[in-house]
């Protein structure tokens, strides 16, 4: 709004220097008005890399548009850090209002963190997290990753109990993007269910979040063991990867491990990956919510009036499966209930 007010005062006078000696000045004026009252906000979001980051994406331009009262800049970082500080910088210098930043990870935020502080520009941390110390930044509002990754991992103790499978569990944990939120909490539930619950790690490699890089990790994974028959999948798009490598390799992904298919969970709730889910593709799907957008803007609005945010808040997410053996997952105390996917509920998704 800072910036706004000097524009809007600068095009006033400008404006009435012109039109004054034409006319009117209050149309120019009131153009003037306009412009001021619109919110700046800078966004620095992770990338591109799937689904669930366009669904995100869609649901912040949405809620931040001009008929909403903001004025957007966007950057898309391309899933490089460097970028996204690079980004911080940008908006520091055209002293935005508020700076939302969905860190790609979690690490090498203070510097940037302080100098938007120091500008005494708000900082809103969105999705993932930073482990910066909080008096650096506003407010955060994201998932809860590793209670993502005690529900997937509950999911398959429960079906493997439910199907009385006795035999060996040899499971791959295909990675989120190394050093992100999402990958540091998913990535810890599945290691400490693995000794817990005695399953055999065979391996455990990044898929960056993307189709591409996940075929090719598993496509690897497959030449080294023969044996595989649970895939973890940290998002939706690397479980289409891995569901191609494992088709191509000749080998069947399914819901029986007793019949010799390979099991695959998932996280993120697309639209394609609950297709999958539905068709019995992928055994469970448990949620990340990407609808950010009416979220953050309220909380500017609730800034802009001079309002305060609670420092941290986690966002309420469901687990999904097309298979109604497990109906509900009990972790840390907590239950929580498995919705049985249907094509209704499939067709009624926001993403
Ligand atoms: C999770 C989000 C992750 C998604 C991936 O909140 O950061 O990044 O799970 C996305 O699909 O790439």
């Amino acid at each position: 709004m800072k910036t706004k007010a000097l524009a809007a005062v600068l095009w006033e006078l400008l404006a009435i220097g012109i039109l004054t000696a034409c006319g009117s000045s209050t149309e120019y004026a009131e153009v003037g008005a306009e412009e001021d009252s619109l919110i700046t906000v800078g966004f620095s979001q992770v990338g591109a890399e799937s689904d669930w980051r366009n669904s995100c994406t869609n649901s912040v331009m949405e809620a931040f548009s001009d008929d909403n009262g903001f004025n957007l800049i966007f950057s898309d970082a391309q899933q490089k850090q460097e970028n996204q500080i690079k980004a911080v910088r940008d908006f520091i210098s055209q002293d935005v209002d508020y700076i939302i930043i969905d860190p790609i990870t979690e690490s090498g935020w203070d510097q940037s963190l302080k100098e938007a502080s120091d500008a005494g520009i708000p900082v809103i941390i969105v999705d993932r997290r930073v482990d910066s110390d909080d008096s650096l930044y506003t407010a955060a509002i994201g998932s809860d990753f590793e209670l993502e990754g005690k529900k997937a991992c509950a999911y398959l103790k429960a079906y493997l109990e439910k199907t009385s499978y006795k035999g060996e569990v040899n499971i791959v944990d295909i990675q989120g993007t190394i050093g992100a939120s999402a990958t540091i909490g998913r990535s810890k539930a599945f290691d400490d269910a693995a000794k817990e619950n005695g399953w055999n790690v065979l391996a455990q490699e990044t898929g960056e979040f993307t189709q591409a890089k996940g075929q090719e990790v598993m496509e690897s994974i497959l030449k080294r063991h023969d044996n595989v028959n649970v895939v973890y999948c940290e998002n939706d798009n690397e479980a289409f990867g891995v569901r191609d490598a494992i088709e191509a390799a000749g080998k069947k992904v399914g819901t029986n491990l007793k019949r010799g298919e390979i099991l695959l969970l998932s996280f993120d709730t697309t639209r394609a990956g609950l297709t999958e889910t539905l068709n019995g593709t992928i055994l469970v799907n448990t949620e990340c919510n990407p609808l950010y957008g009416e979220r953050l803007a309220s909380m500017v609005r609730t800034l802009e009036e001079g309002g305060t945010l609670e420092k941290h808040t986690y966002i309420e997410e469901n687990q999904y499966s097309a298979n109604e053996l497990v109906k509900s997952v009990v972790v840390d105390g907590t239950t929580y209930p498995v919705t049985l996917l249907t094509q209704e509920i499939l067709d009624e998704r926001p993403y």
